[in-house]
This record gives structure tokens, sequence and C-alpha cells, in this order.
């Protein structure tokens, strides 16, 4: 499925790689791993990586991103990974190249770019990148590769979601061939700070049960938001986690008051709670969705519907809704063709 993205290589002297803005571990690693791969497999290439600054992951090795002039776009091949919509890739010169591929794994919302590989059925861009780098034969190299594996652990919820199967593994398995140091890496990624954990604490104290049903949250006030001098992003994403992994709790809800509105972070670890976060405006993934709603009688309405909807779903076969949508196919488009979107807003989890 990867030709046209080898073939487009091959073609141009110069390659500039683009991702999405606030770059996870998935975009950098995409990034950084096919960056690196082109230049262990075509050394007589130019390639750049662009975008914001790497924040919590500047860990990784070559996150320092390229400064380059406009005209450097003119004969260049721009790569843009990870990115579901042309308004979140970071620095959007793309759109000025000679000639543009895109390689992702979200729900094909846009079409932006000459040559659009998209497979939902991938964990990762970076799993992506690695079934590219495969397929083509390529030399695979330890730098490439430890950032396509940063990719694949951080966009798989460290190989725990639906997404993960067979594929995964095998692909997991041809990184680690070349040397991945899981060791130095999952000390980079899953470590905190002494502050952070204390705060995780008193939000742990603070989880409420929505009645008998296996439906919890947390309500942060504004007055309480200003307390705890965090951004609203930070409490309402960073925090949400404290409610996962609970004996008897399969939906969850993070909600912060912040600028006169309440922002909601939803996640199930069983049932298919988008369509909730929809009806309030938002949207997301199936178990990971984000709204925001006008006041806390709202966000208390949510807590009935998500209480509603897992009692619902938990007598029905399919919890998950997983027959339908979600192993959907390759979809390679090369023309100008949007198809429906499922829903991306909401500034949910990617
Ligand atoms: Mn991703």
């Amino acid at each position: 499925m990867f030709e046209k993205l080898y073939d487009a290589i091959v073609r141009h002297g110069t390659v500039i790689i683009h991702r999405h803005t606030s770059p996870d571990g998935d975009a950098l690693g995409s990034q950084l791993g096919l960056a690196a791969l082109i230049r262990d497999n075509f050394p007589d290439k130019t390639v750049f990586t662009v975008g914001d600054p790497a924040g919590r992951y500047s860990f990784m090795e070559g996150s320092g991103m390229d400064e380059i002039p406009d005209s450097a776009y003119a004969v260049a091949l721009a790569v843009v990974l990870d990115s579901a919509e042309r308004g979140l890739v970071s620095d959007g010169r793309y759109a000025s190249a000679a000639f543009s591929v895109r390689v992702d794994h979200h729900i094909l919302c846009d079409t932006f770019t000459d040559v659009e590989i998209v497979d939902t059925s991938f964990e990762s861009c970076a799993g992506m990148i690695a079934a590219f780098a495969s397929e083509s034969g390529l030399a695979l190299g330890k730098a490439s590769a430890e950032a396509l594996f940063t990719g694949m652990v951080t966009d798989s919820g460290r190989f725990r979601y639906d997404s993960v199967g067979p594929r995964t593994f095998a692909l997991a398995s041809f990184l680690m061939s070349a040397g991945v140091d899981t060791e130095k890496l999952y000390r980079n990624l899953y470590c905190d700070s002494l502050e952070n954990v204390r705060l995780r604490a008193s939000f742990a104290g603070r989880i409420k049960k929505y009645g008998d049903s296996p439906v919890a949250y947390i309500y942060t006030t504004a007055e309480e938001l200003r307390a705890l001098r965090r951004d609203p992003f930070s409490v309402s994403r960073g925090m949400v986690g404290v409610m996962a992994d609970i004996r008897g709790i399969d939906v969850w809800v993070n909600f912060t008051e912040a600028d006169g509105r309440v922002l909601c972070e939803i996640r199930s670890s069983r049932f298919n709670i988008n369509p909730v976060a929809v009806k309030y405006g938002g949207g997301g993934h199936k178990k990971a969705s984000g709204a925001e709603v006008p006041d806390r009688e709202a966000a208390m309405a949510m807590l009935a519907d998500l209480a509603r909807l897992a009692a619902e779903d938990a007598a029905g076969a399919d919890p998950a809704g997983n027959g339908t949508d979600d192993k959907g196919s390759a979809d390679i488009v090369t023309d100008g063709k949007v198809t429906a979107d499922n829903g991306t807003a909401g500034g949910s989890a990617s």
C-alpha cells in the first residue's frame, strides 16, 4: 500500500516531513522515524523535519526541528504524518511543496495532499511507517526503530487498546530486532514529577460515583482550578486517567470549569461513549472523547446519559460496537473526494 510513498521519495531530492501541532509520541515518532529511515536508505537525499517544539518528547533523538526557507518547498516532497485535518498540520507550507503525500491512521475527514494513504486499522502512524519500511525492504537503523517504537507504544496505550493486533506485535518485533532500548525509553515516557503525582493523588481523593451506575466523575470548579494554578487543559486531559482501571467503573468523566464553560473528558474501558460526546457537541474516539458543556447542570445530564448508555450496552451483546467501522481496511484516496467526518472535534485524545 506504500508504493506511491516510495516512488515519491525516489523522485525527489528533498523531503520535508510534517506532523500535527502539539506533537505526541506518535506524531514525533513517525516523523523522526521516517526521517532517519530515508537518511539511512537514500543518503543522497536532503531530509528536513519541521513543526512546533517537541515539548515533553524532547528526549527523543533528533527532536529539534529544522528551520527552512520557503524556497526549499519549490522542488521538495512534503510528507504529512498523523494529521486528520489540514488545520492540524504544523507548518502550513507543506501545501506549497512540489508534491505531497499524507500517511495517517485517523478516520478520513479531509483530503489535502496529492496522495493520501489512510488506514484506520493501524494503532499508530508510526506503525504505518514501520510497515512501509518492512514492505519496501528498507534497511532499518536503531534511531529509526526507536522513534517508530515510541509512536507505537504511546498511541496504543502501551499495547492495550482495541486497535492492537497480531500485526502490531509483528511490527514491534521488527523494530525491536533493530535494537530498541526499551528500558531507557520507558524511563523517559513513564515517569512523572513529584508535584504531578501529588496532584493525581488529590484528584483520586475526589472521585465520585454516579449513583449505582458504573460511571465515575471528578468535578473541578473554576475556584478549585484557580487554586491549583494549572492551565485547564493539563487538568482536564492530564487528570482523567486517575479514574482508569478501577474495578466496577466502566465509564469516567473529568469535568473542569474554565472560561465560563465545562470541559468534559470522557473515557470508557468497555463502551462506545462517542455518541454521548457528539450529543453534547464534542467528538473523538469510541472510548475516548471530549466535549464542552455550558454548566454543571449539563454536565450532570451527560452523566445520566452515560449511565443509561452503560446499562443498555451492558445488556447488549456487543458493548463497544466493535462489529462495525473500527476495523476499516485501507482507504487510499488520490483524488479530492472527502468522505463523511465521524467527528474529531471536541479536543479529545488522538
Ligand atoms: Mn497517531
